[in-house]
């Protein structure tokens, strides 16, 4: 499995640098191996059990790499939790997931504390200081002394990811060992990783992508990881022109800020091997301009939460402009009517559904959304819209579902509609993606204020991120009399992005 292969590299290359913070101290897989047991003793010292999930809210930083693998390796599920996130949202994560164990950065304890005091099952908040400068240094009184075996239950959960949900809260998407060992060895073998690649590391690291794809490759490979805490576009180009580094995996929004950066200059970055794009569609026009610019063919793929990677264009071969490529090793695509689940032939668009071991194996506690996302014989439904080619390559067309993504980031609308309606100024609303040159979408809210003087735009958007991360937050507040329903009452969303959208 996955975590063997991490720990055989540990043993077989203890001196190869493994991950580094940019700025930060080095750290080689022997070392790495070291951390991540002292902090798994630590766990087991505080009585964690298998299958305990452990929630760790903190910024980009060693310790949170040293705690997801720790929490792994004790076969506990961890849970990671996004810095945004407000209270509200805190709240309902540590409530539906059952946390025990809360690992948070102590500049948020006055936030923390009413929250977590009130949770029946949250046994322990253990807050760390500046925890980007800690290491793994407050952990030394837990050097290795229990014995521990890794997880070899395939089944087993190994992380839970929050997904929000079309009619309701946001969902724990469970994903197993057995799930990552499947698409991370899928992704080696495509991506053709090797262990001199050193992989450049600028993503969020509380998604998929950034956790799973980007470092759990790198790990995989026994190559090496120079993390960013953030993303700067300037900074990450320097670096990139470095001659460093061999591999790079974006967003669009990165890349549409990278190809900004170049201020118009040709910058030669075919040095680099690998570069990647996804988490939302690449646009035609950066994909071409990353060519005239960087002389590189970006490489877009498709995957989600709760699948890992499921397509993605081919490492040597024709990279097509607007499609999302071939399933990976292992993986099974179809496309059909989403009314039916019956296939179509190829060239038809309909809904994209996926098979393998690296589908995930349902929602926390709720076996009737678990039953819902999945055919009568096992096919996940994605909700994106697409078609596949002749020669099996498939271009994503829109999405079957209420979905918006922006920054390479998933906002469910009736999760930002559920937050407006609890505002005291607003009989209706509706809210939707509009496009964006460098979002990709933008929220954008449209109201049915109740009589009287109409409240502010800004006091709206500011309700909204009390609630809900920014990012979920309206960008715009537009004030309507009424919405176009359908017969049955329905807000007609497409008329609205129609008028509204341009
Ligand atoms: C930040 N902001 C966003 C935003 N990110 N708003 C909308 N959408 C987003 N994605 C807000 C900030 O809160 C801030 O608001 C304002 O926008 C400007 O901030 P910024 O400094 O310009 O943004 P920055 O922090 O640089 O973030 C941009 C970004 C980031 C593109 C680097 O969004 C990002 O890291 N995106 C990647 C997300 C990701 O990893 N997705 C993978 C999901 S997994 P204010 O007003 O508060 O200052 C998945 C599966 C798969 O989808 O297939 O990969």
């Amino acid at each position: 499995m996955f975590l063997n292969t991490i720990a055989d590299h540990c043993r077989n290359q203890p001196d190869k640098l493994a991950l580094q913070f940019i700025g930060g101290p080095p750290v080689a897989y022997g070392d790495l191996a070291r951390s991540v047991n002292r902090t798994a003793n630590y766990l087991l010292s505080l009585g964690i059990q298998p299958g305990d999930r452990v929630a760790v809210q903190l910024p980009k930083c060693l310790p949170f790499i040293y705690f997801h693998l720790a929490a792994m390796q004790i076969g506990a599920v961890f849970l990671p939790l996004n810095p945004a996130y407000p209270a509200a949202e805190l709240r309902y994560f540590l409530a539906d997931s059952g946390a025990r164990l809360l690992i948070a950065d102590a500049e948020n304890q006055s936030k923390l504390d009413p929250i977590t005091d009130a949770l029946p099952d949250h046994r322990k908040t253990t807050y760390l200081h500046k925890p980007a400068d800690s290491g793994a240094n407050w952990l030394l009184d837990y050097s290795a002394r229990r014995r521990y075996a890794l997880p070899d239950d395939p089944d087993q959960t190994a992380m839970m990811l929050y997904t929000s949900g079309t009619t309701s809260r946001p969902k724990g998407a469970q994903i197993t060992h057995g799930n990552l060992t499947a698409n991370i060895s899928a992704l080696h073998q495509a991506w053709g990783w090797r262990a001199d690649d050193v992989l450049l590391h600028a993503l969020p690291v509380f998604h998929v992508h950034g956790l799973v794809v980007a470092l759990h490759g790198a790990l995989r490979a026994g190559a090496t990881a120079i993390l960013c805490p953030a993303f700067h576009a300037e900074l990450t180009l320097e670096m990139l022109r470095s001659r460093r580094f061999t591999v790079f995996m974006g967003v669009p929004t990165m890349h549409r800020r990278l190809y900004q950066a170049a201020g118009g200059q040709r910058i030669d970055l075919s040095h680099m091997r690998l570069m990647t794009s996804g988490s939302d569609r690449l646009p035609d026009d950066l994909f071409f301009g990353y060519q005239e610019t960087f002389n590189i063919t970006l490489l877009e793929r498709y995957g989600m939460t709760e699948t890992g990677m499921n397509l993605s264009n081919p490492l040597h071969g024709q990279r097509r402009v607007g499609a999302v490529g071939f399933p990976l090793p292992g993986v099974s695509a179809r496309i059909v009517d989403p009314g039916t689940d019956a296939p179509l032939p190829d060239g038809e668009v309909g809904e994209v559904q996926i098979k393998g071991n690296h589908v995930f194996k349902g929602y926390w506690q709720q076996p009737a959304k678990t039953a819902a996302a999945f055919t009568a014989d096992g096919w996940l439904r994605t909700g994106d819209m697409g078609l596949r080619a002749p020669d099996g390559c498939f271009t994503l067309k829109g999405r079957a579902k209420d979905l918006i993504i922006t920054g390479g980031l998933n906002v469910y609308p009736p999760e930002v509609e559920l937050v407006l309606m609890q505002h005291p100024a607003i009989t209706a609303c509706a809210v939707i993606g509009c496009p964006d040159q460098e979002w990709g979408e933008q929220v954008i809210a449209l109201i049915i204020p109740r009589p009287g003087p109409p409240p502010a735009a800004a006091d709206i958007i500011a309700f909204c991120r009390q609630h809900l991360a920014a990012y979920k937050a309206p960008r715009r507040v537009v004030f309507v009399n009424e919405f176009p329903a359908n017969a049955l009452g329905k807000i007609q969303k497409a008329k609205l992005r129609e008028s509204l959208c341009g």
